[in-house]
């Protein structure tokens, strides 16, 4: 096919990367309709796709079983130096790495098709949005980039000849001889898989596999790996955050970006149902934000994806009704159950299990079965535009003001239900020491307590300690327009283990505290650690909480925090003269607060 691209530096990529890859044949993605639909037929077809006879376009996919999560260990930032990269990412030199990976690139794609993909992430037309092109063998991540970017022809017109995008080359690392019979999910073993990006020059390369982050290049790598290095160099923020608006029943709009590691219900949060009278609740993103400050000093959020990657399993009419109402049509399902009905199923979805399904293994599957239906990081790929409770500004191109920051994480005792920051560097404090027990969103141990800073461990493209700088410049040049710093924990626990807030739609009750303290509406008590809210100034109505639980929920406990002092001590001696002074001096003013 002749290509319809102008732009020569792109030509001169595509190129290149075909004269390594050694692909069959080369197609330029047009985003179309008609080219999704071709492509999962094909799937369906081959055995790859399970087309599901309950939900209109909507397709099953199962992984290869070493294939599952995201692979931190094998995620590189590969700056000339290590200490760009710094104590938090795996480094390997640019020339080693290139050195190593063209080898495995060269001849990856014979017997398959490399499909280029020119997306923008971020709306077009926006002044936040960039373009990127992900090169590609696998059509299953030809659909996902279908819904998660804007992709196609359109963006295309849009490089023009000269204009500027991020080159993302993935192979998913298994070419195939003359005669061979393809597997349904082919991918690379775990010691060969590389995630690789390179800040300098805004390059991602990604080989070996075919699962979410790791291959769908416009989410992580882009988004927030190299992002974040750009908005650190140009002023602005790339944050592993959602997006939401709350309306107050005055009629006040409150904008709220998130940031939790992965898999602590940050979608929940996104597409959260207050159960409190009269507010309401709009989502704009539930991952990932853009931001940069607008003309009259505040900071604006965009969201650049325009589709949901969510974690299915935990995923209900009752913890996330507006997920569901998202899954009707249109959604890819990786790693989830198939029904005898030919629908999908996970854990924790309404109503008793099915009597009978098809594990994500693709084994006969009962209530009985020792194992889970759906992998505990089965994920539905969704177009946000779907999404019941979508904000008609969710595309808007400047972005929306935001108000308050919540950062947060998974512990089952120490840190209270919320707490605010006395102050913008208190809060960056907050941000930078945040820790949560481990998930099954990275391969790897589950439940292990880590600090994972503004939940951006996986994601920072460069020095976490310069991205806490960047944060403390970010709010120097905020100054009262900054927005207000909060931290959450929904996650915890009485002594016998049972968790003691109902979370979810419940969590607007924490939310209206915060809105209250923008507001000027409340007081709060100030505590060592940050000021909570008096037990009286939030909205309990309808709830039926025990008091020892609330009691329990808002206990700061001076023993516990001092107990975590060297464990934050320990986090910041990695990042050496890279840690900006004024965290150290929180953490003094934390211990002299604690006494
Ligand atoms: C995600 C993640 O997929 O954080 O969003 O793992
Ligand atoms: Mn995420």
């Amino acid at each position: 096919m002749s290509s319809p691209c102008r732009n020569a530096a792109l030509l001169k990529w595509v190129d290149e990367c075909a004269r390594l890859c050694r692909p069959d044949r080369v197609v330029w993605c047009d985003g179309s309709r008609e080219e999704y639909d071709r492509l999962m037929a094909a799937m369906t077809a081959s055995g790859a796709a399970i087309a599901l006879k309950k939900r209109p376009r909507s397709h099953l996919f199962r992984s290869d079983p070493s294939d599952v999560a995201r692979v931190e260990d094998r995620t590189f930032i590969s700056t000339p130096s290590r200490v760009e990269a710094g104590p938090t990412n795996n480094w390997i030199a640019p020339d080693e790495l290139k050195g190593t990976m063209t080898g495995l690139y060269r001849g990856c794609m014979e017997g398959r098709t490399m499909y280029v993909i020119p997306f923008s992430m971020g709306p077009l037309g926006s002044p936040i949005s960039r373009f990127g092109v992900e090169i590609t063998d696998s059509p299953y991540v030809v659909c996902n980039m279908h819904i998660m970017t804007r992709v196609g022809s359109r963006v295309l017109e849009a490089l023009g000849t000269d204009e500027e995008f991020i080159p993302c080359l993935h192979s998913i690392g298994a070419p195939l001889k003359p005669g061979q019979k393809d597997v349904p999910w082919p991918c690379a073993p775990m010691e060969q898989k590389y995630i690789a990006h390179f800040p300098e020059e805004n390059l991602i390369w990604s080989y070996g596999s075919g699962y979410g982050g790791n291959a769908l290049l416009g989410k992580k790598c882009l988004a927030l790996r190299i992002a974040s290095a750009i908005a650190r160099r140009e002023g602005w923020m790339a944050e592993h955050m959602l997006i939401l608006r709350l309306t107050s029943p005055e009629g006040r709009r409150f904008h709220i970006t998130g940031a939790f590691p992965s898999a602590c219900g940050k979608t929940n949060l996104a597409m959260i149902e207050p159960t409190i009278p009269g507010w309401k609740a709009e989502c704009l993103g539930d991952d990932i934000a853009w931001m940069k400050i607008g003309p009259d000093g505040r900071l604006y959020a965009l969201n650049p994806e325009s589709g949901f990657f969510g974690v299915a399993p935990g995923t209900s009419y009752e913890s996330n009704p507006a997920a569901m109402g998202t899954l009707k049509e249109n959604v890819i399902f990786t790693n989830c159950a198939l029904t005898d009905e030919g629908d999908i199923w996970w854990e924790g979805m309404d109503g008793p299990p099915p009597a009978h399904a098809i594990d994500w293994k693709g084994r006969d599957w009962t209530p009985a079965s020792p194992t889970e239906a759906a992998h505990p990081n089965a994920r539905f790929t969704a177009p946000a535009a779907q999404c019941p409770v979508i904000s008609p500004d969710w595309e808007k191109p400047e972005g929306v003001p935001i108000d308050i920051f919540i950062f947060g994480g998974r512990r089952a005792s120490v840190a209270p239900l919320v707490h605010e920051a006395y102050d913008w560097d208190h809060g960056v404090f907050l941000g930078s020491t945040a820790a949560s027990e481990t998930t099954a969103a990275n391969i790897g141990a589950v439940g292990n307590l880590r600090r994972d800073p503004f939940a951006m461990k996986p994601f920072c493209g460069y020095n976490m300690g310069d991205y806490f700088a960047h944060w403390l410049a970010m709010g120097d040049r905020l100054g009262k327009n900054a927005p207000r710093i909060f931290y959450v924990n929904w996650f915890r626990k009485s002594p016998s283990g049972k968790f003691l807030w109902p979370g979810y739609g419940e969590n607007s009750r924490v939310l209206k505290w915060m809105c209250e303290r923008v507001a000027g509406r409340v007081t709060g008590r100030p505590t060592p650690i940050g000021i909570l809210p008096r037990q009286e100034e939030l909205d309990l109505q309808g709830l039926s909480l025990p008091h020892d639980d609330l009691a329990e929920l808002l206990r700061v406990d001076p023993a516990a925090w001092k107990a975590e002092i060297p464990d934050i001590q320990k986090h910041f001696a990695q990042f050496g003269d890279r840690l900006p002074g004024r965290l150290a001096a929180q953490l003094q003013r934390l211990r002299e607060r604690l006494g």
